[in-house]
């Protein structure tokens, strides 16, 4: 059946990388969601997870990311989370977490669900009621036994027993980087050495995180769905993620029922891992490159020329 006429512009099945078409749906727009992985802090100089093969000492950095792991080698853990602890703290929010504060200070509606757990949408200033921390924070401690918890702990190293000498580590993820393997010996750490809870005396303290195997933290789950049940969702941005992991790549899904176009934001395209994200169609967008440029950029319309504050507010 041959068609004549024109050949149907490009975006016609697929999403569109048109700027000009986006401002104009999010102009349209009431209701807004984003979830956010470690490609939006890739510009801060924090490494992804995917990022150096996704390895920290030759270890899989999800497989220490697990209950198991603690109970096998807490000090091992320790040391891991001390280091993402170190790095986070030298790290500063980037241009990418300041167009999502201007955007949720705008628009009341707009809801940012993070998988990352390393502090910078806060230390932007990101409104706390629209913005969901979804795998918790490396800056809150845990016991590991009882419900004891502490927040906001910025103290670098937590215990003298887990300070980072970042040059070694730096050595290492750098060689991890260019695929050379590392044989690293970490120093093994006893766990009776390790902080132990102030509350329960016998239980170890734990990175304030939710690992592989956990539930989600329940309050934020609920504060979720009831924003997502309560009317129809215009637009899901996906922001520097592979959205792989469960349930929070399933908010990709539950946002299109909800009728939300979907607008990933990643270094890669539709050749790369985008996950829940891949199934992209008419009416969706697809922005390649860095978050940190490009969220500045689809975002215009509502939040204006983005000014980054000198100082940080902690
Ligand atoms: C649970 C905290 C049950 C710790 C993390 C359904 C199907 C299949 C499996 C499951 C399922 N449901 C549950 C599971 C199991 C599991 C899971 O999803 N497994 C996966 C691997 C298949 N889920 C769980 O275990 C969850 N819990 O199910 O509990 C339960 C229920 C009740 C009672 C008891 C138990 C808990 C999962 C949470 C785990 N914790 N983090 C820590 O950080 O150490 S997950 C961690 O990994 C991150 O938080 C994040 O979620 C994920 C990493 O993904 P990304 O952030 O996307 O990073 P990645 O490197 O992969 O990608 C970076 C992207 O950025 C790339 O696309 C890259 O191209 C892009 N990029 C790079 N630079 C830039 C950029 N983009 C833009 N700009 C740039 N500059
Ligand atoms: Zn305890």
């Amino acid at each position: 059946m041959a068609t004549s006429g024109p050949t149907p512009p490009k975006s016609s099945y697929g999403p569109s990388t048109d700027i000009q078409e986006f401002h104009d749906v999010l102009k349209s727009s009431k209701r807004i969601m984003a979830l956010c992985g470690a490609g939006l802090s890739a510009a801060s100089g924090l490494g992804t997870f995917r990022g150096a093969g996704g390895m920290w000492r030759n270890h899989k950095a999800t497989a220490l990311a697990t209950p198991e792991a603690f109970e096998r080698d807490p000090g091992l853990v320790w040391l891991f989370y001390s280091y993402r602890r170190h790095m986070a703290l030298q790290a500063k929010p980037n241009a990418g977490h300041y167009a999502l504060v201007e955007a949720s200070k705008r628009m009341r509606s707009f809801l940012t669900m993070s998988q990352n757990v390393d502090g910078l949408s806060q230390r932007a200033k990101h409104p706390r009621d629209q913005l969901k921390l979804l795998h918790g924070s490396l800056f809150d401690i845990k016991c590991f036994s009882c419900d004891y918890i502490e927040l906001n702990n910025f103290d670098d190293p937590f215990h003298p027993l887990l300070a980072i000498d970042s040059d070694e580590d730096a050595r290492l993820a750098a060689a991890a980087n260019n695929g050379e393997s590392t044989k690293v010996k970490t120093k093994p750490i006893l766990p009776k050495n390790l902080p132990h809870c102030p509350s329960c005396k016998t239980g170890l303290l734990r990175p304030g995180v939710v690992w592989f195997g956990e539930p989600l933290p329940e309050d934020t789950v609920a504060e979720i769905d009831s924003f997502i049940d309560e009317d129809k969702v215009d637009l899901m941005l996906v922001i520097g993620t592979t959205a792989t992991v469960y349930p929070a790549a399933g908010y990709v899904d539950e946002a299109r029922k909800k009728g939300a176009r979907v607008a990933v934001v990643n270094m890669d395209g539709l050749d790369g891992e985008l996950g829940a994200a891949s199934n992209l169609k008419r009416g969706d967008f697809l922005f390649q490159g860095d978050a940190a440029k490009i969220l500045p950029e689809i975002l215009k319309p509502l939040i204006g020329e983005l000014k980054i504050p000198e100082t940080e507010g902690v």
